[in-house]
């Protein structure tokens, strides 16, 4: 079925409400179609001394997952850490018909209390084949605990020899909870620290800052003459990178985020937190030399981190030094990069662009960053709004089920206030909108501008481009003449100057447009972990109440309304749970 018949029809059945649900025990007779275990240990990882790591499977990044597209999966996730709780989220997969599996502990699901475990239902689409990966969504652990999430295609619209996973991270010289302490601190607010290494597939040396650090470069193993797809995968916490290979400049993109598009060749790469390309590369047929160098650069911090990994023909090496001299010169940002100019491939993504007379309502965000009075603490606001990890006391969706915490989103008040509902702090939108979000970046209160990867999750967006300035509709419209812009569900917001621009001053936006068709509560925040810790994230509740919360009745679900409630296996107890994709094709 096409996912606008699914959608169709998951809307339907939400709106008729005929659901009878029970829940399904997770007892010993069923067995999950993966398992993720998670832990934390002491770790050295490139040339950082042992400290305390969060990994799946004992590794960073964790374990390749592949999935088929069109198939529910069951992933069990395992919280074995003794002190800290955990969640997973998909990040690129909408969880419109899971909605308790989206793993956003501040919007749609408690977090997994320390030694418990929760299985995931995850359900990829036909026509969502692609390139994702998961991750923590609980404070800074998605430095380390994530992995690549494959979804594979029924029908793989561009064939190649082989492909290569290129899973690109951060690693930072304090842990975690040092991390996160330091950014929520309201006296003692200290930043994280700039990123000491750069890695790709859990490997990275060079220099952080002007100083050297030797350790073993990761390899990417190829074949003269062939043409791999590599899947890039921006998992990094904070950097944004700028990178190419030596001595290959030609590289093919065919997809982005989750979405194919038709072929566009770059020289380099511009990857942002949460941001994934695929590219077609053909390696050379006749390589002068083994091995060839990945440089990776970080963009628009105030030191410079560059890391390396290697395209590696020859034997594979036991250790594989970086270079001590640069071998290429990368890119500067470019504010432009691919925007405006990459295409879908397939024809629904084409014909389903909501044209500018089909938008019924636009948003816009003020992104600023505020020194707390008399603080030294700096917090993000959106709107005058900053959702940190402490806010909401409980998930979103979990109050709105409950009736408790918080009240459902009013749309009248949202628009009277430019689109969020000043009491609730949500924006809402109806089943049926055409809604443009445009994200505004304005001069802090020092009057800097910083650049922000922004996420969405739920359905994908189609991003219609970025600029300097203030966002101007009519001359936007202009530039996306004769263009289809992509899905995507992390783009840029950049910065136009490095200079001051003035307190509040609008400085750069980026602008999206989507139909809303998936009824459920969905972040929409920027991805760089330090800002998210500084509140640099939104809830969006889309739908009313009666699709929101209709899908499944209440005593159905009571299980994951409780910190720790019986969704939760241990030991001892086996998860009793909703199997939300059998009921919605029941339903059919
Ligand atoms: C993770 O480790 C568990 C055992 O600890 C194993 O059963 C599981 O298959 C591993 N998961 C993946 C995706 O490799
Ligand atoms: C990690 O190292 C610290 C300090 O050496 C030690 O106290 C702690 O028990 C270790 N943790 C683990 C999980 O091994
Ligand atoms: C993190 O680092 C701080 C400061 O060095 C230390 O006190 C703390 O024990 C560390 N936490 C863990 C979990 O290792
Ligand atoms: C885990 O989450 C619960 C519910 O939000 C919270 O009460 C508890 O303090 C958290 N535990 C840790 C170790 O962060
Ligand atoms: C403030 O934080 C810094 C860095 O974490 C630490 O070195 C310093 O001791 C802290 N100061 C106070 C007063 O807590
Ligand atoms: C970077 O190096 C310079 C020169 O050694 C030093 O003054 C500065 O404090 C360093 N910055 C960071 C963020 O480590
Ligand atoms: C890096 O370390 C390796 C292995 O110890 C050594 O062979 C190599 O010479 C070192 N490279 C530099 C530039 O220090
Ligand atoms: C919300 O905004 C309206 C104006 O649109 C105002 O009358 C009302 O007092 C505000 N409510 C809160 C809770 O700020
Ligand atoms: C910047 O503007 C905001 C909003 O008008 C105001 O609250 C803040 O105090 C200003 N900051 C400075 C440093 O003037
Ligand atoms: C962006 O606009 C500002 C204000 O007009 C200007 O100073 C700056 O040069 C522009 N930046 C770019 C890259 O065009
Ligand atoms: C939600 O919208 C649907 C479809 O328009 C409508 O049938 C239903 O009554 C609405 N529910 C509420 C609570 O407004
Ligand atoms: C295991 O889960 C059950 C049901 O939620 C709970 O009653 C029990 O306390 C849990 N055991 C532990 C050790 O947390
Ligand atoms: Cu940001």
């Amino acid at each position: 079925m096409t996912m606008f018949l699914k959608q169709l029809s998951f809307l339907l059945l939400a709106i008729v409400g005929v659901v009878t649900a029970t829940t399904t025990c997770h007892d010993e007779t069923f067995v999950p179609d993966a398992v993720l275990r998670i832990t934390a240990e002491n770790k050295t990882q490139s040339c950082l001394p042992s400290k305390s790591v969060v990994l799946v499977n004992g590794t960073s990044p964790g374990p390749e997952l592949r999935l088929l597209e069109g198939r529910t999966y069951w992933i069990r996730v395992y919280n074995d850490m003794p002190d800290q709780n955990l969640t997973m989220h998909w990040h690129g997969l909408s969880q419109a018909v899971a909605p308790f599996s989206d793993g956003s502990p501040a919007a749609s699901q408690w977090p997994i209390p320390p030694l418990h475990f929760f299985d995931y239902e995850v359900s990829p689409p036909v026509g969502r084949a692609g390139t994702y990966f998961y991750h923590s969504h609980v404070g800074f652990q998605a430095v380390s605990a994530s992995g690549p999430l494959i979804v594979e295609d029924l029908v793989n619209p561009y064939p190649c020899d082989e492909e290569k996973i290129v899973f690109i991270q951060d690693v930072f010289t304090n842990n975690d909870t040092t991390i996160e302490q330091g950014l929520v601190s309201p006296l003692n607010w200290t930043w994280s620290g700039e990123s000491s290494m750069i890695l790709v597939n859990g490997e990275g040396g060079g220099t952080a800052n002007g100083t050297f650090c030797n350790a073993s470069l990761s390899t990417i193993d190829v074949e003269p003459g062939k043409t791999y797809r590599l899947r890039f995968i921006g998992a990094t916490a904070l950097t944004f990178s700028s990178l190419a290979i030596e001595g290959h400049e030609s590289l093919q993109v065919v997809a982005a985020d989750g979405s194919y598009t038709k072929p566009l060749n770059t020289s380099f790469l511009q990857l942002g937190s949460g941001q994934r390309y695929d590219v077609l590369l053909t390696t050379l047929a006749y390589p002068t030399k083994s091995q060839y160098y990945m440089q990776l650069e970080s963009r628009e911090r105030p030191t410079l981190t560059r890391g390396y990994a290697v395209l590696n023909y020859g034997p594979k090496p036991s250790f594989i030094s970086p270079p001590v001299t640069p071998p290429l010169t990368l890119s500067n940002t470019s504010t432009t990069f691919l925007d405006y100019a990459l295409t879908p491939l397939s024809f629904s993504d084409i014909s389903d662009f909501p044209t500018a007379d089909q938008v019924t309502r636009r948003v816009t965000i003020k992104v600023h960053q505020h020194l707390l009075s008399g603080l030294t603490k700096l917090i993000w606001l959106e709107d005058n709004y900053s959702w940190t990890p402490e806010v909401p006391a409980e998930p979103y969706l979990v109050s709105l089920y409950k009736n408790d915490g918080i009240e459902f989103p009013s749309m009248d008040r949202a628009l009277a206030n430019g689109g969020i509902d000043n009491k609730t702090g949500a924006f809402p939108a109806q089943i049926g909108e055409v809604v443009e979000i445009v994200l505004q970046n304005t001069g802090a209160d020092s009057g800097g501008v910083d650049i922000h990867p922004w996420h969405a999750h739920g359905a994908a967006y189609y991003d219609i481009g970025s600029g300097n300035g203030t966002y101007d509709a009519a001359a936007n419209e202009a530039k996306l003449k004769g263009t289809t812009p992509v899905k995507r569900d992390t783009t840029m917001l950049y910065r136009y100057t490095s200079g001051s621009v003035g307190n509040g001053t609008d400085a750069g936006w980026r602008a999206w447009r989507l139909r809303i068709t998936e009824p459920g509560v969905w972040m929409v925040h920027c991805h760089i972990l330090q800002h998210m810790l500084m509140g640099m994230q939104t809830v969006w509740v889309m739908g009313n109440e009666t699709e929101v919360l209709g899908k499944v009745p209440k005593p159905e679900v009571e299980g994951y309304l409780a910190y720790g409630g019986n969704v939760n296996g241990n030991e001892t107890h086996w998860p009793e749970v909703v199997h939300f994709n059998d009921l919605w094709a029941e339903n059919q």
